[in-house]
């Protein structure tokens, strides 16, 4: 009986792959007020008043903007408090993740 040849190949990582970003996501809707979504990216980003201002106006303006990247489950925790804040008042405002590139 041919003998069967086998080798196994080990493939060396010379590095630790770094962990994907994710970017938190604003997605606009017809219901919630301007002020109240500025003072959400105030609260839960830490953001000054400008930089909320155009981040919602982005958002209002183009139906979603990037509102900062974090590790996965910084990102997840954010949006998911984020989002929780509006339903807290009953409004629609959601906010999403995403993995970057
Ligand atoms: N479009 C809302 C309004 O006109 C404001 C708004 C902006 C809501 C951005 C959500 O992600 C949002 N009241």
């Amino acid at each position: 009986m041919a003998k069967t040849a086998s080798k196994t190949r080990t493939k060396v990582r010379l590095q630790t792959e770094r962990p994907r970003l994710h970017k938190v996501i604003l997605v606009n809707d017809d219901f919630t007020p301007r002020e109240f979504v500025v003072s959400v990216l105030k609260a839960e980003f830490r953001m000054n008043e400008e930089q909320a201002h155009h981040v919602m106006m982005t958002a209002h303006r183009r139906g979603v903007c990037v509102v900062a990247v974090y590790a996965r489950d910084i990102a997840e925790t954010k949006a998911t408090r984020a989002t929780d804040a509006g339903r807290a008042k009953g409004y629609p405002l959601l906010f999403t993740t995403e993995p970057e590139e």
